[in-house]
């Protein structure tokens, strides 16, 4: 085989097959008698950077890895680039997950001598040593008529159909390919069904989580799981949310209603469908999220004559009936809020309730006779969002502005609440708020006469607090038991659970139970008693420390003669006792529980947030899964700078989850706090030594 290879190397190099570069290759193609369209731009390093690329309706984008394994076999997989490539498909292959890495920069380019390690499909032409075993192509790719590729190099993309690769390109170079499935999707749910009938059966031994929170992504997928939060769905970045985790949503909803409504901000909705020419009226703000847009393209077995966009935000839906609405300044300030879901089609990989496909937010969008009103507005709205964090999740959050890259494109300024999740010192954005000053009610021509009778446009606000808060909650106070939650957002604040006891009469104990549950009820405390007889006390003391109940109060022999109860605290786990005319303490001690949530968890923060006044001290706080507050000269440039060698430079090796490539290791401007020191003449950034304007948050973010 080695030598029939050998020979074959000689004829390719004969017959001038080595493709050095896309010229060669484009004539390659031609010659094999291979239509393609071609599209020339500038390099595409990342599968972001490609999908960006306009291609014909029915072009695949292809994402190619190259993996090796520890014999430094090579296996190049073409993959729809909305394909999860799983794990499962290795062994339908007679390999070994375990044994594969994705391949190094050097190691495409020795493998493949592609001239900037760029991996595509025309590149096999240039490995001579046959040392890629096989090529393997995603099912999904079957369904296209065309897939994008590069040819040789990622400067140009062409079009060419799967048909061709396969039976003109590769049948020339005589190589093997194998078309397969690459996503888990349906192994991995018989496994999952399997496993949660076993945990069904056993389900005292596994109830408990099975690894400490430091092991903290598979801790935070067990937990969401095991305290019935979330529910794996089918759809790749779509989960079910739990009445558990629902519940917290209602309360955030309440909460935050109450506090707009002081500010006469009123619900209403607004249609999910837009149509292309709608979404693009503002194409300026529009232009870098095109790529997560979802379309309806069908109904039934017919096309839709016009494709309709899925909401992913709301301007060009509501702005169109302001510019109706308003008419004189007299119908200002117009102050609408709507609770809606939410679709873009992110291609970073999914964490329930942190980043999904699917989300559940409320929009508010006002708009003012002064631009004094829409900027004071923009802050009230902020402080909501941190009272909403603070006050019902106990989270602490950092006010701040973001920077002008970081910003929302179609405003003019934006500000934010952040928080950094303590265990990856990750950034976490809460929420934002947005001045959108006049930008979008001129192009929606949201104008009004004036007190002068003159015409002027509106000022605008937009604002968003989503889903993703609840993640946050979870990740800062959840502990190796499970879920803790805050006392104001629990489902249950309290759970009463009998302890049976051969000298206590059954019937007599669950009747004062009864009575305990009543008057907690009657002091509004949401309660539940769990009179299951088919458990054991002990693992209902299990079960509801790993739902996360802020307090537990047992009651058995000797609680019941003396009149009281025993209170379980699951955030510190003390236990006291408490005699039942003392009940209407509770409400106190629930309060008391959220502030010294709120308190550790300010603490927990802190700690994440660390200082650096040059390069060498911030990459290394950064390495240490810190935030760094730095003073920074404001200027794009160095923002951008600071972005590309810090992900360079980044030490941090957990580049690659599930076989998914994940998020760069570079840090990026979080944003600059509302509450900062002032910054003196001649004091420079950390960065580029310039004058430096205002101290600036970094970080790894989520
Ligand atoms: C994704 C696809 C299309 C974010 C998008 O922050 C458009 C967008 O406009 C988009 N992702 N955005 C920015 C949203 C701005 C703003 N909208 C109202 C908010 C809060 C609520």
């Amino acid at each position: 085989m080695w030598k029939s290879r050998k020979i074959l190397y000689k004829i390719l190099i004969d017959n001038n097959l080595l493709l050095p570069n896309k010229q060669a290759c484009l004539e390659q193609l031609t010659k094999l008698g291979i239509n393609y369209i071609a599209h020339h731009h500038d390099p595409v390093p990342t599968m972001d950077d490609v999908v960006k690329i306009q291609v014909t309706n029915g072009t695949a984008y292809v994402k190619n890895l190259l993996y090796v394994d520890k014999k430094q076999n090579y296996y190049l997989i073409l993959a729809n680039h909305t394909t999860h490539v799983g794990k499962l498909f290795w062994k339908t292959l007679g390999l070994s997950s375990g044994n594969m890495r994705i391949s190094k920069e050097e190691q495409v380019i020795e493998a493949l001598k592609s001239s900037k390690g760029n991996v595509n499909p025309f590149s096999i032409a240039n490995d001579s040593n046959n040392r890629v075993k096989n090529i393997i192509i995603d099912e999904e790719l079957t369904k296209f008529q065309k897939l994008a590729l590069h040819p040789i190099e990622n400067t140009t993309t062409i079009e060419i159909s799967l048909d061709d690769l396969q039976n003109k390109f590769l049948k020339a170079l005589n190589r093997q390919y194998t078309i397969t499935q690459l996503t888990d999707a349906s192994a991995e749910q018989q496994l999952q069904q399997l496993k949660q009938q076993q945990n069904d059966q056993q389900n005292l031994q596994t109830l408990a989580i099975t690894v400490k929170k430091s092991d903290f992504s598979e801790w935070y997928q067990q937990v969401i799981r095991k305290a019935e939060m979330i529910e794996y769905y089918d759809v790749s970045g779509c989960y079910i949310l739990r009445p558990w985790s629902y519940f917290i949503w209602e309360q955030i909803q309440r909460y935050f209603d109450d506090l707009i409504r002081t500010e006469d901000v009123e619900n209403t909705y607004f249609p999910m469908f837009l149509s292309a020419q709608q979404l693009n009226k503002e194409k300026e703000h529009v232009e870098g999220f095109k790529a997560e847009v979802a379309w309806v393209t069908k109904y039934g077995e017919s096309d839709l004559n016009e494709h309709l966009a899925i909401r992913p935000t709301s301007e060009t839906i509501m702005y169109p009936a302001f510019a109706k609405w308003v008419q004189s300044h007299r119908d200002l300030p117009l102050k609408v809020n709507q609770w809606t879901n939410i679709v873009r089609w992110e291609f970073k990989y999914p964490t329930p309730f942190i980043r999904t496909r699917e989300f559940l937010w409320q929009e508010g969008h006002t708009a003012h006779f002064t631009k004094e009103e829409a900027v004071k507005q923009v802050y009230t709205i902020l402080n909501f969002y941190e009272q909403v964090y603070g006050e019902l999740l106990a989270v602490p959050v950092i006010k701040g502005i973001k920077t002008e890259s970081e910003k929302f494109a179609g405003g003019d300024f934006t500000t934010t609440v952040e928080t950094i999740i303590p265990q990856n010192g990750r950034g976490l954005q809460g929420a934002t708020s947005h001045h959108l000053g006049q930008n979008f009610s001129k192009m929606f021509e949201i104008k009004f006469e004036d007190d002068k009778r003159q015409k002027a446009f509106a000022w605008q606000t937009s604002w968003g607090l989503t889903t993703r808060s609840i993640g946050a909650m979870i990740m800062f106070h959840g502990d190796d038991k499970g879920l803790v939650l805050p006392p104001r957002v629990a489902k249950y604040q309290i759970v009463i659970i009998p302890i049976i006891n051969k000298d206590l009469d059954e019937k007599q104990l669950n009747e004062k139970c009864e009575e305990i549950k009543q008057i907690l009820i009657k002091q509004r405390l949401r309660v539940h008693f769990d009179n299951r007889d088919n458990y054991s006390p002990g693992w209902k003391f299990n079960k509801w420390e790993q739902k996360g109940v802020p307090i537990r109060l047992e009651i058995g022999p000797g609680e019941f003669k003396n009149n009281e109860v025993r209170v379980v605290q699951r955030f510190d786990n003390k236990k006291y006792q408490i005699k039942i005319e003392d009940l209407n303490q509770l409400n106190q001690i629930l309060d008391n529980i959220h502030n010294a949530m709120f308190e550790k968890a300010q603490i927990e923060l802190k700690q994440r947030i660390k200082q650096a006044d040059n390069w060498k001290d911030f990459m290394n706080q950064l390495n240490q899964r810190n935030t760094i507050l730095t003073k920074w000269c404001q200027r794009d440039e160095c923002e951008q700078q600071v972005k590309t060698k810090s992900g360079i430079e980044s030490k941090e090796k957990d580049s690659e989850i599930n076989g998914q490539v994940q998020l760069t290791g570079s840090a990026k401007t979080l944003c600059m706090p509302l509450k900062q020191d002032e910054i003196k003449e001649g004091e420079g950034c950390f960065h580029c030594g310039q004058q430096a304007k205002k101290y600036v948050l970094w970080g790894r973010s989520y």
